[in-house]
């Protein structure tokens, strides 16, 4: 079982690739990482953003894919338009089943996206997506219907469903995800009040992506990867999440 995470690079090892490998390795799957940014962070600011060259990024994925028969795809931090629409057309190529994490900005508050990024997601991956993964900010950029509740939630999840599979994701909205995935599932919660949040977006989504891998559909992946990020956060540590806490 092997999955691929197409995403930035975060050196605090709390969010991006690594947090990524992280929880497909805990979840018992094999993780590989085509990365598309280089930042310069800690859990409080993003200091700097080193985009890698889209020829670049398309030779990682095309050497990995020469090598390594992967069908499923985690998309994490695409940072640019030029970006998105490289990482879409080899999604394609590839007929990979990807799960869209539209990572806006860091929970810092760091921007790790460039303004045309919305539109060019909702062009380009969003329509070719297994399922996206956005959290409550995210999800009222590509709807933008204002959420400040679960109706609203649900209003914005048949609007982005219009694109493709969605959960939103309740870390805001009291731990209630809402799932569209042919048909609105209000999937409850519960929200653990820690300070080691950072990558919680980034675990989620590669959680999903793990039990997909696995076989399982699309409402028991969500469902499991809401309770496995719980978990990783109630054993979390210097800021951000513990995936390994079946083995404290
Ligand atoms: O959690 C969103 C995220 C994704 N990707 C990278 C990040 C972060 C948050 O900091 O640094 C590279």
């Amino acid at each position: 079982m092997i999955a691929m995470s197409i995403a930035g690079f975060d050196p605090s090892g709390g969010a991006g690739i690594l947090n990524d490998i992280k929880t497909f390795t805990a979840l018992g799957v094999y993780g590989t990482a085509v990365i598309t940014a280089i930042t310069a962070q800690n859990i409080e600011k993003v200091s700097g953003i080193q985009a890698v060259e889209t020829s670049f990024i398309e030779k990682q994925i095309d050497t990995l894919l020469e090598q390594e028969h992967i069908e499923f795809v985690k998309t994490g931090m695409l940072y640019s338009d030029e970006i998105i629409k490289t990482v879409s057309r080899k999604i394609s190529e590839y007929d990979l089943n990807a799960v869209v994490d539209p990572v806006m900005v860091a929970g810092s508050g760091g921007f790790l996206s460039k303004k045309d990024m919305v539109k060019s997601l909702k062009k380009h991956l969003l329509p070719i997506a297994t399922i996206a993964t956005p959290n409550i900010y995210e999800a009222q950029e590509i709807s933008r219907i204002t959420i400040e509740n679960v109706d609203d939630s649900i209003k914005a999840a048949l609007k982005i469903g219009k694109l493709c599979n969605v959960v939103i994701t309740g870390g805001h909205l009291e731990g209630t995800d809402v799932l569209y995935d042919g048909s609105i599932k209000v999937i409850e919660g519960e929200l653990i009040e820690s300070n080691n949040t950072h990558g919680s977006g980034c675990t989620y989504s590669s959680a999903v992506t793990s039990s997909l891998v696995k076989g399982d559909n699309l409402e028991n992946a969500v469902k499991n990867a809401g309770v496995f990020t719980r978990e990783s956060i109630k054993y979390g540590m210097k800021g951000t999440l513990n995936q390994f806490h079946k083995f404290i």
